[in-house]
C-alpha cells in the first residue's frame, strides 16, 4: 500500500495561529492535490493538554524560545499550542478531509512532548502509527505537512529506523526557519538517512503512470 502522512495542518501552525509556520496555508492546496492518489492517507495532529510540559507557560521565568533540560533532554519551550479540542487544534478548514483514513494524535502526555508522529520524545510510548502502517501492508511511505525541522524530520527519521522506504514532498513541507538554515539542515538530514526528497508534482505523475 501506499501510504501519506499529513503532519500537523493545523490551525495554530497557520499564519494568524499561536505558532505560525510562515506560509504554513501554501502546503494545504498541495494536501489536497495528493489525497485521491493514496490508498491510505494519515494524518496527524498535536495534541497538547491545557498545562504542558513544553508550554512556556508551565515554567516561570522563560519564555518561548527558550531551552531547558528535562530528566536529561533538552527542550524547546513554545507558546500554549494545540490545546485538546480547541479551534488551534483542529485541521486547516479547507484541508479535504473526506479521504483521511485515520487521524494519529501525539503530545498528549503532559509531562512529554512528542514531535514524532510515532514516538514520545523520550522515545518511550508509541503512537500505534507503526503498528497501523504494518497493519496496512504499507510499502511506501510519503511524508509533508509542518512543520519542516520539528515534527516531519522527527516523524520521517522514525519511519526510516523503522525500516520504510520513505518520501518527503519537498513543497509540501513548509518551517518555521527560526534560525535561517534550519530548513535547509532539516532536508540534509534527511537525505542523509536515507529518505527520498520529491516534488508534489513528480509524485503525480508517478501515480498517473501506474
Ligand atoms: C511542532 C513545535 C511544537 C510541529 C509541534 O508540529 O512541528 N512544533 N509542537
Ligand atoms: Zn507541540
Amino acid at each position: 500500500m501506499t501510504v501519506l502522512i499529513l503532519v500537523d495542518l493545523q490551525n495554530d501552525f497557520m499564519p494568524g495561529g499561536v505558532l505560525p509556520v510562515p506560509d504554513g496555508d501554501a502546503v494545504v492546496p498541495v494536501a489536497n492535490s495528493l489525497v485521491k492518489l493514496f490508498d491510505v492517507v494519515v494524518a496527524t495532529q498535536d495534541w497538547h493538554p491545557r498545562k504542558h510540559v513544553s508550554f512556556a507557560s508551565c515554567h516561570p521565568g522563560t519564555i518561548p524560545g527558550s531551552m531547558i533540560d528535562l530528566a536529561g533532554f533538552r527542550q524547546k519551550l513554545w507558546p500554549d499550542h494545540c490545546v485538546e479540542n480547541t479551534l488551534g487544534a483542529e485541521l486547516h478548514a479547507d484541508l479535504s478531509q473526506n479521504e483521511i483514513t485515520r487521524i494519529f494524535r501525539k503530545g498528549s502526555d503532559p509531562s512529554v512532548d512528542s514531535y514524532s508522529a510515532f514516538f514520545d520524545s523520550a522515545h518511550q510510548k508509541s503512537t500505534g502509527l507503526a503498528d497501523f502502517l504494518h497493519d496496512h501492508k504499507t510499502d511506501e511511505l510519503y511524508f509533508m505537512g509542518l512543520a519542516t525541522e520539528y515534527c516531519v524530520k522527527f516523524s520521517v527519521l522514525d519511519a526510516v529506523s523503522l525500516g520504510f522506504a520513505v518520501h518527503v514532498i519537498e513543497d509540501g513541507c513548509c518551517g518555521i526557519d527560526s534560525r535561517v538554515g534550519d530548513v535547509e539542515d532539516a532536508f540534509t538530514a534527511m537525505a542523509a538517512a536515507g529518505v527520498n526528497i520529491i516534488s508534489s508534482q513528480e509524485v503525480i505523475r508517478r501515480f498517473l503512470r501506474r
